[in-house]
């Protein structure tokens, strides 16, 4: 019998990454409309990563037995200032959605539900991730400032990152 706190939880987190799905294609419209298409079609790649986040726990509810209950979603940021306010953006977000996974891993320890512990590991780590490479491509922009140039290079950089099928372990 899957734990209802536990299942609530799980849907509130579904509409979180759904939200996040959300945040990254607002930012991917940002970046086309000021001529980036490498840091958009990065940003497209997020979207479908955070849309599979999103079937990760779909998926894991299903498997327990329990139900999907779908939320609304909120209206995602619009009106960037530059690359470097929608990365740091996204560095907020991750570290805000990392927040929210360890609230659910401690939840799932304070239930004593262990199968939801190991599932919620991979989320732990892929945290890690999300925030060091936001973290780096901030880096990236700083150290790029107003040379067009510069940006125009990391914009053909960016464009190169596959789809999350593509990087393996990211939708397995
Ligand atoms: Fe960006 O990791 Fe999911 O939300």
């Amino acid at each position: 019998m899957f734990n209802k706190k536990i299942q609530n939880a799980i849907n509130d987190q579904i509409q979180r990454e759904l939200e996040s799905a959300q945040i990254y294609l607002s930012m991917a419209a940002y970046f086309d409309s000021v001529n980036l298409p490498g840091f958009a079609q990065w940003m497209k790649m997020q979207f479908q990563e955070e849309q599979a986040h999103a079937f990760r726990f779909y998926d894991y509810v299903f498997d327990r037995g329990g139900q999907v209950i779908l939320q609304a979603l909120g209206q995602p940021p619009t009106g960037f200032q530059s690359p470097l306010d929608a990365f740091e953006q996204t560095l907020a977000h991750e570290q805000k959605i990392t927040g929210h996974i360890n609230d659910l891993y401690a939840l799932a320890v304070e239930e004593r539900d262990y199968s939801s512990q190991i599932h919620l590991q991979w989320f732990v780590e892929e945290q890690v991730e999300e925030e060091k490479t936001a973290g780096d491509i901030i880096a990236m922009l700083k150290r790029t400032g107003d040379n067009e140039q510069a940006l125009m290079m990391l914009d053909r950089e960016l464009g190169q990152r596959p789809a999350p099928a593509e990087e393996g372990a990211e939708t397995e």
